[in-house]
């Protein structure tokens, strides 16, 4: 009984250890003085994703706002942001869909105080650029959404 019983836990553990395996939360802020704490994250090719983001500022989403904007690999960002300036009805996310196939995943815009998420499946390996997308914010708050091989 006590080894069925040992059986049984190794399994038990080798199960939660496949599932936390499968899934990774990612935790990131933005400030009051336009800077993410990381300039990159990193991710298992068809892992689950999930970024955490929270503004730790205290400035509103129309003075100071923040997203998280992943992009297909070697979209240069610059150019995107561009696309990105005149949409501040849809939170500076560009609706043309040129723009909208260069996305992978983004969050919500958010401002001092509040806190968002976004899960979606880490793509195939290889460097994905990030931004924010709030105007001017894209030469500071930048960085490198790194995927490595299975
Ligand atoms: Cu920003």
């Amino acid at each position: 009984m006590k080894k069925f019983i040992l059986t049984f836990l190794t399994l038990a553990a080798t199960a939660v250890g496949a599932a936390a395996q499968d899934a990774v939360t990612i935790e990131m802020t933005g400030n009051d003085q336009m800077q993410y704490d990381k300039k990159e994250i990193t991710a298992v090719e068809g892992q689950k994703v999930t970024i955490k983001f929270k503004h730790i500022g205290k400035l509103p989403k129309a003075a100071m706002g923040h997203n998280v904007v992943i992009l297909k690999s070697g979209t240069q960002i610059a150019p995107f942001a561009m696309k990105c300036a005149p949409a501040a009805a849809n939170d500076y996310i560009p609706e043309d869909e040129e723009s909208k196939s260069l996305i992978i995943a983004h969050t919500e815009m958010i401002g001092g105080g509040e806190e968002t998420e976004v899960t979606f499946t880490a793509p195939a390996a290889g460097e994905y650029p990030y931004l924010c997308t709030f105007p001017g914010h894209f030469g500071v708050m930048n960085g490198k959404f790194i995927v490595t091989a299975k």
